[in-house]
């Protein structure tokens, strides 16, 4: 693909970034040749240790045998590192600029006032009864105090779990048991493109749908919009009256590097979300070793990720990565339409945004409304670009470079996962010549490689399944409570290595491709989704027999989600059940979960033991049935054109 458009790295850039290209390839080359030596320089060039470590890397992938360690016997408190430990220096700089849902309201927190507020908090945590180890479960809007949380977690040693707001009480519930949290943290309300999203409700719904309802011990609610909420007085608790009078003195509980710092849950091929455990030292290492090179993050810059922090993004590029390195982080509450899709412009406008970091979905709806849709935003202040979640289309990315960075920013593609904790491969913006589409070159201490479906290493330039070789700092410990499924899941796959889940082309010049999953795994607007999810919330659903879920190209969603659905006898299909349908999967699941397209299937085409046959699904549903490919396994090949026949336009 050498006729693709190259952008090299621009002598100013090279000249003024954290690593230029020579810079990098050293870096990189001692980063695998020899990690004990460059990790424990940047470990201990990054972050502050309160017992120094000793041993550096101590990582396994083999079968059977995987361990991951890093710096296991240092100690340290990932909360001092990204407030205490800047209060000499920058402590009236401002460390996150909230920018509330309605335009006019938006707030400064410097690095001392939130050092005040996560102290309280985390003593009225303590005050609660949550002790080191202890799983807290928030339940957010995207404003200040999710952050503080997340700090004064971290500051006891509690381990948090965050639970997108956006998802369902059921979702929440399940997810609450799971990780055996007795707390919630939560808000009456949250804000969203001018409308309300019934978070302390849904709470509320979601401890009464768990099977233990009463272990749940306490629901902190944050009041933010002043809404009704119903209340429970052994269970539920004020923020803001728990805060009041606690003592902004909390010592920061001494962990161990592996100690776990959050949790997470994701989706993966099966039905269950995961829990990724992710631990404190080599994750807050790389988080913020990952947000100064890949961002060049430089002190004073204002930087914005649009992120929310129900997801892995918000957790290492809004809140630790940049806290850790002493910036000043934008946190926005609202939507890129709200109150008009010039909103993004506006914003970087008013807080003078330095770095701005978002998805392909956002940018590829803003693209849509045409190159005028930021208004006279004046975006001067940006420096660089940079896009996470999916796989950015050369046109989008286009739009990105020539629209929103007139040219002058380096885009930074971004690719990495929950699992990886930090981004993984990148163009490093004074290092790497971007080509519109590719995520390029490794980070330090990354090592991808591809393999074919029988795990053979392919060497030079192909296509395959995208694994990483050996041990990152950051790389995910275990799922919550089910060491065997983490090993199950990512090493079982290709024996020795880590299984990205993705597929990848290396072109000649050694760049990286994303192609996207190859697994049950969808990608709809950067929220990963797995079909077992979606199908297991159909197949809830009295009306249904079977259903099978797919993605399909989506202008704007990167995919959407695409669903046939074989109804039980004697249900007669409608538009109402259609309509139904997606009421139940969007109450199951959330929004995000929300199917596209639903497609009646008599029958859905299976092999002669019973597995049905995705891959046939998946071009039907692409409209292109002209490539079914082999269907001489079929159980029944006259499904396929009946199927075919009836494929829902878009
Ligand atoms: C950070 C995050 C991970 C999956 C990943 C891949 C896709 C993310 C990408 C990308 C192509 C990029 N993905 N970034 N694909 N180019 N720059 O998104 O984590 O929610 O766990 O999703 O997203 O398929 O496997 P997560």
């Amino acid at each position: 693909m050498s006729d693709h458009k190259v952008y090299p790295v621009s002598a100013e850039w090279a000249a003024s970034a954290w690593a230029d290209e020579a810079k990098y390839n050293e870096m990189y080359a001692e980063s695998v040749n020899n990690p004990d030596k460059f990790w424990g320089e940047q470990a201990r060039a990054t972050i502050d240790w309160i017992k120094p470590f000793h041993q550096v890397k101590n990582t396994s992938f083999e079968p059977g045998n995987v361990s991951i360690k890093w710096f296991e016997d240092g100690t340290l408190n990932v909360a001092a590192n990204c407030l205490d430990r800047h209060l000499a220096t920058r402590g009236d700089q401002t460390a996150i600029i909230w920018e509330g849902d309605d335009p006019s309201s938006d707030e400064h927190i410097s690095y001392r006032d939130l050092y005040e507020r996560v102290g309280k908090f985390a003593n009225a945590l303590k005050a609660q009864g949550v002790k080191k180890g202890d799983v807290a479960t928030l339940y957010m809007p995207m404003i200040p105090e999710a952050a503080v949380a997340m700090l004064a977690c971290a500051r006891i040693g509690a381990v948090h779990s965050i639970v997108f707001g956006g998802f369902s009480p059921d979702a929440l519930g399940v997810r609450v048991e799971e990780s055996g949290s007795s707390i919630i943290i939560t808000s009456d309300e949250g804000r969203r493109g001018g409308r309300r999203v019934p978070l302390k409700k849904n709470v509320d719904a979601a401890i009464a749908g768990m099977d233990n309802p009463a272990s749940v011990k306490s629901v902190v609610v944050v009041k933010c919009t002043g809404g009704d909420v119903a209340w429970d007085t052994d269970r539920d608790h004020w923020y803001h009256e728990l805060v009041a009078g606690q003592s902004v003195d909390c010592p920061a509980e001494e962990m161990g590097a592996e100690d776990p710092l959050f949790i997470l849950y994701t989706s993966g091929s099966t039905g269950k979300p995961k829990g990724l455990e992710h631990t404190t030292g080599g994750y807050i290492v790389y988080a913020a070793m990952t947000h100064k090179y890949v961002f060049d993050y430089k002190d004073g810059d204002v930087y914005w990720c649009t992120a929310d922090v129900g997801w892995v993004t918000g957790h290492s590029y809004i809140v630790y990565g940049p806290l850790a390195n002493g910036g000043t982080t934008v946190m926005f509450e609202g939507v890129p339409t709200y109150p008009d899709a010039s909103r993004f412009g506006r914003v970087i406008e008013k807080h003078k945004v330095n770095q701005f970091y978002t998805a392909p979905t956002a940018i590829r709806a803003l693209m849509q409304k045409g190159d005028d849709v930021l208004g006279d935003s004046d975006l001067s202040s940006l420096k660089l670009l940079g896009s996470v979640g999916e796989p950015i289309n050369p046109e989008a990315w286009n739009w990105y470079n020539d629209i929103m960075g007139k040219g002058e920013c380096p885009v930074v593609d971004t690719w990495w996962q929950t699992e990886t904790g930090g981004i993984m491969i990148v163009p490093l913006p004074g290092a790497t010549a971007a080509k519109p589409g590719s995520a390029s070159r490794p980070f330090f201490g990354v090592q991808p490689a591809l393999v074919d479906n029988e795990g053979n290493l392919i060497e030079g330039s192909g296509d395959g399944n995208l694994v990483i070789l050996d041990g990152w700092p950051a790389i995910a410990r275990s799922c919550w409570g089910d060491p065997a499924r983490y090993e199950e899941t990512y090493f079982s796959t290709f024996k020795g290595m880590y299984f990205t889940g993705d597929g990848a082309r290396r072109d000649d010049d050694g760049y990286y491709w994303i192609t996207g999953r190859v697994d049950d795994v969808i990608n709809v607007s950067g929220h990963r989704m797995g079909t077992a999810e979606v199908e297991s919330s159909l197949v809830a659903h009295a009306a249904v027999a079977e259903a099978a879920v797919v993605g399909y190209p989506h202008a704007i969603k990167g995919q959407g989600i695409y669903v046939y659905v074989t109804l039980q006898a004697g249900v007669e299909a409608t538009d109402e059940l259609r309509k139904a349908l997606v009421g139940h999967v969007r109450t199951d699941i959330g929004p995000i979960a929300s199917p596209d397209l639903i497609q009646w299937a008599p029958g859905l085409p299976k092999t002669r033991s019973g597995k049905i046959m995705r891959r046939i699904l998946r071009k039907i549903a692409a409209n292109e049935h002209d490539q079914l490919g082999d269907t001489s396994t079929l159980a029944d090949p006259a499904v396929v054109d009946d199927l075919v026949a009836n494929r829902m336009n878009r």
